[in-house]
């Protein structure tokens, strides 16, 4: 096991992202289970590692790291070797940049967590307030800019690259079950690039990870 490798949280679309890279790149790690709204990110030992109090957020020895889709890129950099989870080429590399980017944005902050913050039942508009209209164009909103994802997709491709699985097609898988869960209407040609993706091991297994039961019986040995 590397004990250097540590990764705070598991149970949300964010967390599932760095456990996917993790497997993906066959690195052990330990975890410290934290969870969303639950105080547990708010703890002064916590506070000092991440003063935004925000999960996920990895520790690889000295160094530490938050942000789901910094961290991804910095595992496929570090561990990765010459092209694993990252296009090397300058080309390549920039388109790569371009649709993380446009994930983390366009669909992950502008549209998926604007839902969240404003629905009720699991959502946040206990605190954000509750706004159907919001939500709604929101999720209206996804679905406009998911076609310049699915258009990217119509040429065969196996992934959003191309034939190599990258840490954007981690993001953007991780956005594509969250807006299942909103019950958003995914085109065909997504939901086969949802099934190809899945269907890796890396993703059931970290899926399996990001559960917060899967830590209980081993939390002490986790967190110790
Ligand atoms: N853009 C950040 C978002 C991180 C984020 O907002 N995490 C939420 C959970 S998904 C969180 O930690 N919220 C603070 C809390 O719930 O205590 C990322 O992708 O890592």
């Amino acid at each position: 096991m590397n004990s250097e490798l540590t990764l705070w949280g598991v149970g949300t679309s964010r967390t599932i992202r760095p456990h996917w890279a993790l497997h993906e790149l066959g690195l052990a790690y330990g975890c410290k289970p934290i969870l969303a709204r639950s105080g547990e990110t708010k703890t002064p030992e916590y506070t000092v590692l991440n003063p935004r109090q925000k999960i996920p957020l990895l520790q690889d020895g000295a160094f530490t790291i938050g942000e789901s889709a910094a961290i991804v890129a910095y595992l496929a950099r570090k561990y990765g070797g010459a092209s694993h989870l990252i296009p090397v080429d300058d080309a390549g590399h920039a388109r790569w940049l371009e649709w993380c980017f446009f994930i983390v944005t366009e669909l992950d902050a502008t549209s998926l967590y604007v839902m969240r913050r404003h629905s009720t039942g699991k959502g946040l508009a206990h605190i954000y307030g509750e706004s159907p209209s919001v939500v709604a164009k929101a999720g209206e909103y996804f679905m406009v800019q998911l076609k310049h994802v699915e258009l990217a997709l119509t040429d065969d491709r196996r992934y959003l690259l191309g034939d190599q699985f990258t840490t954007a097609d981690i993001l953007l898988t991780t956005c594509l079950t969250w807006a299942l869960d909103y019950r958003l209407n995914l085109p065909d040609g997504l939901m086969q690039y949802l099934g190809r993706t899945t269907s890796r091991d890396g993703y059931r297994v970290a899926r399996e990870a990001n559960r917060q039961q899967a830590f209980q019986i081993a939390s002490q040995a986790c967190m110790s």
